[in-house]
């Protein structure tokens, strides 16, 4: 009776043992991520790249973003959002913008704003969307919009993480610079969740000055 009891409790241990290695080992399969570097030709890190993977699932738009009018600039310089994204445009500085795009995937105007005025734009169409303002000629900014749930913008280092992929699957990966070359602007590769990858990109200098931005002073 004992030793029956005994061996029932090893199988019952064995069990846990082998419940608890399931689930180890399944864990990075459900969610691992990607992390991507951009540099320019001379190894230098390149910030503002998007990077957005082809999910092959229908694109979720993400809640309402911002685009913040700050210190006469856009903020951030480059906003990444998936197809059907809500933006809102709210106007930080004590003086009004007009905010206007003539880019094919969205032309908008926002006219005089400022304060509390609440500005929205909802945008249904990929590609770029180059953001000016009337008033003040210097201000620039970028919407990028992907068809994709897997996407992200690189930060100072160069480097963005792109999460919720499975582990070990390959991916078609794009990289869009509002200064690469091309037409697109873009440039692709292929790689593996749960890996790193290096995009090296030739970057054109800005022919506006940008006041207040990161792309002043040759940063990307
Ligand atoms: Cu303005």
């Amino acid at each position: 009776m004992v030793r029956q009891a005994t061996s029932s409790l090893t199988i019952l241990a064995l069990a846990a043992a082998a419940s608890m290695a399931t689930l180890v080992i399944a864990a990075p399969a459900i969610s691992a991520d990607l992390t991507v570097t951009v540099t320019d030709k001379d190894g230098a890190p390149v910030s503002n790249a998007v990077v957005f993977l082809d999910s092959g699932s229908p694109t979720e738009p993400g809640t309402t973003v911002k685009m913040v009018q700050r210190n006469q600039s856009f903020n951030p310089d480059v906003l990444a959002i998936a197809l059907g994204t809500r933006v809102q445009f709210p106007n930080e500085d004590p003086f009004r913008h007009h905010v206007y795009s003539f880019s094919p995937a969205k032309r908008f105007e926002l006219k005089l704003y400022g304060g509390d005025d609440i500005q929205e734009v909802v945008f249904n169409q990929a590609g770029e969307i180059a953001l000016g303002c009337n008033i003040h000629d210097d201000m620039l900014g970028y919407i990028y919009v992907v068809e994709s749930n897997y996407f992200g913008t690189t930060d100072e280092n160069g480097t963005v993480v792109v999460s919720g992929l499975a582990d070990a699957q390959p991916y078609d990966a794009q990289v869009w610079h509002p200064r690469l070359r091309g037409p697109t602007r873009r440039t692709s590769q292929s790689v593996t969740a749960g890996q790193s990858a290096k995009f090296e990109i030739g970057l054109k200098r800005d022919r506006r000055k940008q006041s207040g931005s990161d792309f002043e002073g040759g940063v990307y």
